[in-house]
Formats: C-alpha cells, sequence, structure tokens
C-alpha cells in the first residue's frame, strides 16, 4: 500500500483547503455535513428490506414514527444537514420542484448546493447500487436574497461536485477542481479512507452504456453510432454492453474502466427531445469529475458544462466518458461520420 493509507476524506479536505490562502473553512464544513449525510443515508440503505423503509410514506415504524420512502428520508436529511453548515445560501434537490429557502433563524452563506439526494432510487428494492450526487457553487447575485441567477449557473463555475455510491461498498467520489479522489467507506470505523487517489479515466474504453430499449427512439446519426461499435475494427474490438439504469453506478464504472454513457436526445416524448437526466444536480456534477479525470462530457452540441441553464430542473442530452469515445460518439451523432 501507499503512505496514503489510512487518510480520511475530511484529512483530504483540509489538505485542499490549506492550498488556498484565505480559506475560512467554511467549505470544509460544508463538505463535512455532505459526509455525515452519506453515512446515515448509507445505513439506511443497508437496512432496507430489514426495515420498512422501502414502501410508500404514511406507515409507521415500530418507534411510532411515520415511515418515509428513501429517498424522500435522503432529501429531508440532506436539506437538514447542509442548512446546519450554517454555509449555504439556497438549495436545489430533485426532489422540490423550488429553491428550498433557509428555515428561518438559520445562519446562511454564500455556497449554493444543487443535488439528487438519492439517484436511481427506482432500483432500491431490486438491492441495485443508487447514489448521492452533488453540486457546489458560490452565490452570485448580490445582498442577503438569492435569487434565480444562484441557481442557474453553468457547470463550469462549480467549485466542487461529487457523488457517493451505494453499492457493494459504500465510495465517496469528489473534486474541487483539483482532479478526482475516492473513498471508501470502511464501516468497522465509520470513516471514508482514500482508496482511489488521483482517479484517471482511460483514453479509451471497450464499453458502451446506453438504455439500448430506446432504440426506436434514436435518430439514424446516433444509430449509426451504435452499430459502428458492434462492428469489430482493426484497431478497435466490439464494445460491450454495461447498463444498469443508476447514473451513479453507470457513471462510477465509466470513470473507472473507460467508455462512453449515453443517454440520449430521444423521441419518447415528441414536445421534448431532449433526454431524461436534468443538467444541474446529475449532468454538470458527473462532468466536472470526469472532466477532472482527463474524460469529456457533451451533450452532442456543446461541452456539458457550457450550457446556460434557464431552469432548475432542465434536461440535457449526455455522452459522458473516455475522451476518444466521447469525441467519436460526437462526431457520428452530428453526422460528420457514418461509419
Ligand atoms: P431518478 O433521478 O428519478 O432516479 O432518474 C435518474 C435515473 C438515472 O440514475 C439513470 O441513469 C436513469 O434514470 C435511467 O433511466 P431509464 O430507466 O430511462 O434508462
Ligand atoms: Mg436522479
Amino acid at each position: 500500500m501507499t503512505d496514503q493509507l489510512g487518510i480520511t476524506v475530511t484529512n483530504h479536505i483540509l489538505s485542499q483547503q490549506d492550498r488556498h490562502a484565505g480559506a475560512t473553512g467554511a467549505f470544509t464544513r460544508l463538505l463535512s455535513e455532505i459526509i455525515m449525510a452519506a453515512k446515515i443515508i448509507s445505513s439506511e440503505v443497508n437496512k432496507a428490506g430489514l426495515v420498512d423503509i422501502l414502501g410508500s410514506t404514511g406507515r409507521r415504524n415500530v418507534q411510532g414514527e411515520t415511515v418515509k420512502k428513501l429517498d424522500e428520508f435522503a432529501h429531508g436529511l440532506m436539506v437538514d444537514r447542509l442548512y446546519r453548515s450554517g454555509h449555504v445560501a439556497i438549495l436545489g434537490s430533485e426532489e422540490d420542484a423550488d429553491p428550498i429557502e433557509p428555515p428561518r433563524g438559520v445562519e446562511t452563506g454564500e455556497y449554493v448546493v444543487m443535488f439528487d439526494p438519492l439517484d436511481g432510487s427506482s432500483n432500491i428494492d431490486a438491492n441495485v447500487s443508487i447514489g448521492t450526487i452533488f453540486s457546489i457553487l458560490r452565490k452570485r447575485s448580490s445582498g442577503p436574497e438569492c435569487d434565480m441567477s444562484d441557481m442557474l449557473q453553468p457547470g463550469t463555475r462549480q467549485v466542487a461536485a461529487g457523488y457517493v455510491l451505494y453499492g457493494s461498498s459504500t465510495m465517496m467520489v469528489y473534486s474541487t477542481g483539483n482532479g478526482v479522489s475516492g473513498f471508501t467507506l470502511d464501516p468497522s470505523v465509520g470513516e471514508f479512507l482514500l482508496s482511489h487517489p488521483e482517479i484517471s479515466i482511460p483514453a479509451r474504453g471497450k464499453i458502451v452504456s446506453a438504455n439500448m430499449g430506446y432504440w426506436h427512439y434514436w435518430d439514424e446519426n446516433l444509430k449509426n453510432y451504435l452499430r459502428y461499435l458492434r462492428q469489430p475494427g482493426p484497431e478497435r474490438p466490439v464494445y460491450s454492453l454495461r447498463y444498469i439504469g443508476s447514473l451513479v453506478a453507470d457513471f462510477h464504472r465509466t470513470l473507472l474502466y473507460g467508455g462512453v454513457f449515453l443517454y440520449p436526445a430521444d423521441r419518447k416524448d415528441p414536445k421534448k427531445p431532449y433526454g431524461k437526466l436534468r443538467l444541474l444536480y446529475e449532468c454538470n456534477p458527473m462532468s466536472m469529475l470526469c472532466e477532472q479525470a482527463g474524460g469529456k462530457a457533451s451533450t452532442g452540441d456543446c461541452r456539458v458544462l457550457e450550457v446556460e441553464p434557464t431552469e432548475l430542473h432542465q434536461r440535457v442530452p449526455l455522452i459522458i466518458g473516455s475522451p476518444e469515445d466521447v469525441d467519436e460518439a460526437v462526431a457520428f451523432i452530428s453526422g460528420q461520420r457514418n461509419q
């Protein structure tokens, strides 16, 4: 093992803080609350099936408390912990249609956090990996109040992004714009320990990840790309197909093994030819992590991180992964290549 054995995520965040002259510790405090929330969510996810937290709301558990669905539980916990830090100006969550204002009397700060508390939650009942995704930005508007300009910031303005994967082990992967690091939760000590320092995505992979069930809703350029990946080439193997249907798990595999994940625009709903994944708390944080690891992320038209958001729950197509694979996918999707 390396001399990095035993570095906790908190040690790591503090060492990043030390690089910034004038850092106040506010950001460290914010991340500490996310780490705490992640540990609690992980513990609840591991109990899923043992206690009755999978069902719908409205029932009571053995303590007589109202039973919450796991995604609602994760949402409430994230809001609570983040505002507890005293450094949050406003929050946005997949689970709330509107920006989440600070509770009355709570101390606020300069950070805006967008998050998906439990992504892939339709997989919970089947014991498939799920995750929490977060994106951290600085408040943009002046004055004590927030406005939509604080929420609707392009991904290039993120100061940090990360996810927690509740899988065969629980992992936290994050970046503050200085590379990507991965930590595995050691349940015996209750700490995330550095297990994946300086994550770097392979320049090219041999895995493609997309919901092939939507084939008939896709346009011909995209189909040409997927047909091409099925043909063995002189310098390229036939690509394997892997699709979990849980973005955090599919992205995590892509980050470690390389290849390309696609949730492209489709015509499932002709009125909304976008794709499914949300820009502000799914695509932007994953795109920052991918670029920080040497990968690329595109909508097919432009870099994801440069999209100017117009809505809190805006959806964009996502093509993300190894740089050579993403370039190739975009060349097909834009019609520059067809074989
Ligand atoms: P969710 O945020 O409602 O859980 O939906 C997002 C999930 C992603 O984790 C995953 O990549 C995608 O939806 C799967 O969608 P589909 O079932 O259409 O393939
Ligand atoms: Mg989601």
